[in-house]
């Protein structure tokens, strides 16, 4: 089975509308207002779709989301089944500074294909290189840089890596340092910090250390279609975190997970700019009319690029 392509457009709308939403609060300091108005738009879009729909990574679980949380069914409730992992407002601090980078983004396979992912931190590593033992979360550090190197012709020192800025990953950066690869530290944003290794353009070789587990599947999705490597590992620190997680059907808490487990069958993974980054230009308003960039993919069909919408304001 394949998801019709005609979605991607349904899909990407719903994103460009979430980010305009999103637009009118960016540098307005407030996270929580530019997130609200993208949720809203999100899930009102959504609802408007002929699908059946149902949210596997959302704002949480309802008791703390009133709005898109796991298991909330979306759509008109004719149409095929699909599961969805939404992040209406990724990287909020983006948005809140109106610094680069802030995405509206959503994630959708055919029912049963998109994994559940907790809302903990999952260690992740990603790759262009969509081959066996070359990169792998229990390599280390050393051992993929090597492994890469030899595989891409590329010394160690032509080689980037990029990774989140937190002093959980001091220890990775020193490592990177003390091989000479160039490092490419990100505030926030690690859903695109993956997808940077989709395009030589972005000059990318390697994306590794720990972040959101839902934005490491919404980055896997892409990643398939992409045919680049993912792999992912939920770290489950407190009790309340197993509990959740076995509530999820999760039995083995240190299992490595490889893309295809991630997500399989066919997807659509729509990621729309509200500021201007590194995968997409932000949203632009002329007279009524509102600009938008997203960055979409069907796996089916081979579909990846970015598309621009002029759209009415209504
Ligand atoms: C990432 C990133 C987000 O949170 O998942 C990160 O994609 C992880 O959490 O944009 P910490 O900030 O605790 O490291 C964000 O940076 C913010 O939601």
């Amino acid at each position: 089975m394949t998801i019709n392509k005609k979605f991607v457009d349904q899909f990407a709308i719903v994103t460009s509308k979430a980010a305009l939403a999103s637009s009118y609060f960016v540098g307005k300091k407030d996270k929580i207002a530019a997130d609200k108005a993208a949720v809203d738009s999100m899930r009102s879009n959504l609802n408007n779709m002929d699908i059946q729909g149902q949210i596997v990574i959302g704002e949480g679980e309802l008791d703390d989301a009133p709005m898109l949380y796991i298991g909330e069914k979306l759509g008109t409730n004719n149409g095929p089944k699909f599961d969805i992992a939404v992040d209406p407002l990724e990287g909020t601090n983006f948005a809140a500074n109106n610094l680069p980078g802030a995405l509206s983004v959503i994630a959708i396979a055919e029912k049963n294909n998109l994994f559940e992912a907790p809302e903990t931190y999952m260690e992740k590593i990603s790759t262009k290189v969509n081959e066996k033992n070359v990169v792998d979360l229990d390599y280390s550090v050393k051992k993929n840089i090597f492994n890469l190197s030899e595989y891409l012709n590329k010394k160690p020192e032509n080689l980037t890596a990029c990774i989140m800025d937190r002093p959980r990953h001091n220890k990775i950066i020193k490592e990177l340092n003390d091989l000479n690869v160039n490092v490419k530290l990100i505030t926030d944003g690690d859903v695109c910090g993956a997808l940077l290794v989709t395009d030589d353009k972005y000059n990318v070789d390697i994306f590794l250390g720990t972040g959101g587990g839902p934005e490491g599947v919404l980055a896997a999705t892409a990643l398939d279609a992409f045919d680049c490597s993912f792999q992912g590992r939920f770290l489950f620190e407190t009790n309340d975190d197993k509990n959740r997680a076995k509530k999820m059907g999760i039995k083995d808490f240190s299992k490595k997970y490889e893309l295809k487990e991630i997500v399989s069958g066919d997807s659509i993974f729509c990621a729309t700019g509200i500021t201007s980054g590194d995968l997409v230009s932000g949203i632009k308003i002329k007279g009524d009319q509102f600009v938008s960039e997203t960055l979409v993919t069907h796996k089916s069909s081979g579909l990846k690029k970015v598309i621009k919408l002029e759209q009415n304001i209504l």
